[in-house]
């Protein structure tokens, strides 16, 4: 870039080729739940039970993308972004779940990627983001059985057939705990001096099950990558995108840094940790004891099939933590009570796992490729009498992960790219439309865009590769 050669923060750039994307997916975007064809999935149902999904809210046409992706693909291209991670609607795919099938939902992942490819943006597909078809449900108890990660199997290879001529990085899944945990146990979480319980789709309670529900999840993501790898051309990569519990080091000395690595490498053990090293910690499987999951011949080396990349989603530090001599040789240590965090109460702030995470990734599993599939934050953002959005709060959070992310690539950590969630304001699932993450705000009575002030701080940065 000439443009860095004579900018005095040329030592502080991204390493080339970096990707400056934004994130989002099919259920949270998309609407036109009825169109063309496209099955009823988990989200439809889970969404249009009374009583989950705060004011009510479904996705019924949430951003109202299916119509509108070639204006939102031009939206992206004036604010800089070269590479957009978007989710494919299995239930668009597959009606069913399985079967024949539908042509009219593959067509519009084809319009959807060859707009981006015209534009000048790289196409990152997500092939599940939650939005299960709801016949999978009804028919397997989804992610409980086996056949269910059969069938995404299935339908990974299906998708990347047709659309490998063109996009060349699939992520399998995105972010296990959420689905998995949140999604068939839900969890509970801090908020000030009480506990709130948090769940997601489908909403159910399997109890100790729940070691068998995240195999599967497991499982699912190595056949994946097994489909994939046996339909499309070489140079085409896959892997996951998952929420990585990272663990930071309070204080940074060679102690803490060994500490926070044992740390994280156990709080990922039931997902991240066994795809990488295809075994589960001694410590996890103590810890089911009984409820353990159920292991057949092969599960694991099909669990650790090797990826091509690992996408971490990086919102906040897991937990602070400082060594201990008791096993297993680290203790978190509780957030202080006036620990600052963004508007969600879940947000603790701490810029600096955005370093730890990706270097963590590389010294644990020696990753030769890591994405920051997701990051961002919801803020309370409103259209000021001069039509504009000051998200002063989001800028600030969002250059501060830069910051440490540039410091992990310049120390050679390979992060290839940054994804920032979200694009645009959209269902954010329980929270319905009440909380926005997007750097482009959305009048969901008009389905206007109004690009917020971090649409152009993202573009800013994004010219620069570099934090500004
Ligand atoms: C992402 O998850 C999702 O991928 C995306 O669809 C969503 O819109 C976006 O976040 C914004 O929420 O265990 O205390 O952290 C973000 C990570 C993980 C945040 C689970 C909420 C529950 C509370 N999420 N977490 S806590």
């Amino acid at each position: 870039m000439a443009q860095s050669q004579s900018s005095p923060r040329s030592s502080h750039q991204m390493p080339d080729a970096f990707h400056w994307g934004v994130a989002t997916s099919s259920y949270q975007i998309e609407g036109a739940v009825n169109e063309d064809g496209r099955g009823a999935s988990i989200w439809d149902t889970y969404a249009h039970t009374i009583g989950k999904i705060k004011n009510g809210d479904t996705g019924d046409v949430a951003d109202d993308h299916y119509h509108r992706y070639a204006d939102d693909v031009k939206l992206m291209q004036s604010i800089g972004v070269t590479a957009y991670r978007f989710s494919v609607a299995w239930p668009r795919i597959f009606p069913n779940g399985t079967g024949t099938p539908n042509p009219q939902g593959l067509a519009f992942y084809d319009r959807l990627v060859d707009a981006q490819l015209s534009a000048g943006i790289e196409p990152f597909a997500t092939l599940y983001h939650w939005d299960l078809p709801q016949a999978l449900q009804d028919r397997y108890g989804g992610w409980q059985s086996r056949d269910t990660a059969k069938a995404f199997a299935e339908y990974a290879g299906y998708v990347a057939s047709k659309l490998g001529d063109r996009v060349k990085h699939f992520f399998t899944m995105n972010e296990f705990y959420s689905f998995v945990d949140m999604g068939y146990q839900g969890i509970e979480i801090d908020v000030g001096a009480q506990k709130v319980r948090v769940e997601l789709a489908p909403g159910l309670h399997v109890g100790p099950a729940i070691y068998q529900v995240r195999h599967n999840a497991v499982l699912a993501q190595g056949l994946a990558i097994q489909a994939i790898r046996a339909v499309v051309k070489a140079g085409t990569k896959c892997g996951p995108a998952d929420n990585i519990n990272s663990a930071v080091p309070v204080v940074n000395t060679p102690e803490n840094i060994a500490a926070a690595q044992r740390a994280t490498r156990e709080l990922n053990a039931a997902y991240l940790t066994v795809m990488l090293e295809g075994a589960y910690t001694d410590a996890y499987l103590e810890a089911a004891g009984q409820d353990g999951p159920k292991v057949l011949d092969g599960d694991l080396k099909v669990i650790g099939t090797p990826v091509d990349f690992v996408g971490i989603n990086v919102y906040r530090p897991s937990v602070y933590v400082i060594p201990s001599a008791d096993a297993p040789g680290f203790k978190a240590i509780p957030f202080n009570a006036s620990h600052p965090h963004m508007l969600s109460s879940w947000h603790l702030l701490g810029p600096e796992v955005m370093y730890w995470a990706p270097r963590q990734v590389r010294s644990l599993w020696g990753a030769k490729e890591i994405y920051i599939t997701e990051s961002g934050c919801g803020a309370s953002d409103v259209i000021s009498p001069d039509g504009r959005v000051y998200d002063s709060d989001r800028i600030m959070y969002t250059r501060n992960n830069l910051v440490w992310l540039q410091r992990a690539t310049a120390e050679g950590v390979p992060v290839a790219g940054y994804f920032q969630w979200s694009f645009m304001d959209n269902f954010e699932w329980g929270d319905g439309y009440g909380n926005r993450f997007g750097l482009v705000y959305v009048d969901f009575s008009s389905q206007k865009r109004i690009p917020k002030l971090s649409a152009s701080y993202f573009k800013a940065a994004a010219a620069a590769n570099a934090p500004v």
